[in-house]
């Protein structure tokens, strides 16, 4: 599978969607250091928040075949500026994650992530599981 680095801020749902991808149960963890897993990378998100770090997610993604902005779809405003991803030369695409929240605005979200230049959008639930078949699918796509 290509190995894909998870960006976002705090509460995003970078480590509930690792869990749900990874098959396992899934348990509140707190991320405190970039952790490294088979075909994951999952990073903190004060990493993304905190202007004196979040430059080095640029070096991060260079360990990484794809890029995934991951944004919760009940977010009132993207952390994403426009246009972000030419910062990478690596793919990067828009994962809006808990589409299943009452208050889920995939539309507006999913946009947010065309405007930070993903050209991929991936809706995903880690609750329910919906959506993970398309992630996979994608990663496993011309992978070696
Ligand atoms: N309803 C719903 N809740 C979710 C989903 N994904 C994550 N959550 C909840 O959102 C909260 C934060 O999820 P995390 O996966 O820890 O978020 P994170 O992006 O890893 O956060 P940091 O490690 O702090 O950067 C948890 O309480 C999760 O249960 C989802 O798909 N649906
Ligand atoms: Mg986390």
């Amino acid at each position: 599978m290509k190995k894909i680095i998870l960006i976002g801020r705090v509460a995003a749902g970078k480590t509930t969607l690792t869990q749900a991808l990874r098959g396992e149960e899934i348990h509140y963890f707190k991320t405190q250091y970039v952790n490294y897993l088979d075909t994951i990378i999952d990073t903190p998100g004060e990493y993304t928040e905190l202007r004196q770090t979040s430059g080095a997610l640029a070096l991060y993604a260079y360990e990484a075949d794809v890029v995934g902005l991951v944004l919760s779809a009940n977010e009132p405003y993207s952390i994403f500026s426009p246009c972000i991803t030419s910062l990478v030369n690596r793919e990067v695409i828009g994962i809006v994650s808990g589409i299943d929240k009452p208050d889920a605005n995939v539309e507006r979200v999913s946009n947010w992530l065309r405007l930070a230049g993903c050209k991929k959008i991936f809706p995903v639930s880690a609750v329910t599981g919906e959506g993970l078949d398309a992630i996979i699918a994608y990663l496993e796509e011309d992978s070696k």
